[in-house]
């Protein structure tokens, strides 16, 4: 069975894991955010697409759910103490090799989906692994005290701080999904869109010109609710769905889906929303879905695609 799966950060992978011992990895094709990209000391950086790369491959510094396991902080230190350069972005020696590699195939002229690809297959992903495009996407916070910012120094920089007027994506209208991606959307049995933030990773994603279509006259496509309970399991979501004038909660982020959905995954703390979002046309599944460890993962993915069918 075919899969595409649209996937930002830590949620994303957690689920990732689950699904690709589901189904044979050869099988999966994951189209990651690159909102959160940004350059630092020259190199480019992809948070989410290393989160799934790092998890999958097996990688994954295990609490922080980003950057690299058993990383050391000798480079960022030397950068720091000796030549007082930014260090609000903590990059480890071990990521720092992702980064390295990365920038130089991109100065080299190769496209992001092409390093994405080299890449992952250095980390033995069985599965596909493409940015959502190869163009320029900035995800950017406006404070309401009217300051923009790239979304990593308002979520890291100012440790999400200040109160969010507006999400934007610079660049997105210009944008065209990757190769690869619109083909893996309707080539897909399932398309499953991942527990991840709704506004900066999926809504990211569909910002790009040509997804939303896609996903619309695609097979099912079912959603696993990132909002358990009316509180978000990791991330920031509960910051930044209000900015864009949607309730923190599983059944108003379906709403926020339901051109394009037909089946949504809610946590069993949510059971009582499954008829408002069934309202909405979608199929609804209640299970388990807070992921704290693999087999809770596998059958989560089990029981997602198992409802979209
Ligand atoms: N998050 C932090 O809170 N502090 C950091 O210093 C930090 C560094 C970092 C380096 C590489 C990377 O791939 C991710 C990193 N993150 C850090 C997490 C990052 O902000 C998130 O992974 C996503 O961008 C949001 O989900």
């Amino acid at each position: 069975m075919k899969v595409a799966a649209l996937a930002g950060g830590v949620g994303a992978a957690r689920f990732l894991r689950g699904l690709v011992r589901a189904v044979d990895p050869a099988d999966v094709t994951v189209v990651g955010n690159t909102g959160d990209d940004l350059r630092l000391h020259g190199l480019h950086v992809s948070p989410d697409l290393d989160t799934v790369m790092y998890t999958l491959g097996g990688g994954i510094h295990p609490t922080q759910g980003w950057g690299r396991a058993d990383d050391t902080l000798t480079v960022a230190g030397e950068l720091r103490d000796r030549y007082g350069a930014p260090d609000w972005f903590t990059l480890g020696d071990r990521d720092l090799a992702t980064h390295l590699v990365r920038s130089e195939r991109l100065a080299a002229g190769a496209s992001l989906s092409q390093v994405t690809a080299e890449l992952a297959r250095a980390w033995g992903l069985g599965c596909g692994l493409l940015p959502m495009t190869d163009d320029p996407v900035t995800t950017t916070i406006t404070t309401v005290d009217g300051r923009q910012l790239h979304f990593q120094e308002w979520w890291v920089g100012e440790r999400a701080g200040p109160d969010v007027a507006a999400v934007t994506f610079a660049g997105a209208a210009a944008a065209q999904p990757a190769p690869g991606v619109l083909d893996a959307i309707a080539d897909a049995d399932v398309v499953v869109v991942c527990p991840s933030n709704p506004v900066v990773s999926i809504g990211t994603i569909l910002s790009v010109p040509g997804i939303r279509a896609a996903l619309r006259d695609a097979g099912p496509v079912v959603g696993v609710s990132p909002i358990v309970g009316g509180r978000v399991v990791r991330g920031m979501a509960d910051r930044l769905l209000p900015a864009v004038g949607v309730a923190v909660d599983a059944a108003a982020v379906a709403k926020g889906y339901a051109d394009f959905l037909d089946a949504w995954v809610l946590d069993t703390a949510d059971a009582q929303r499954a008829d408002e979002v069934a309202a909405l046309g979608v199929r609804t599944g209640v299970t388990a879905s807070v992921m704290d460890t693999v087999a809770v993962a596998e059958s989560l993915a089990r029981f997602t695609l198992d409802l979209a069918r």
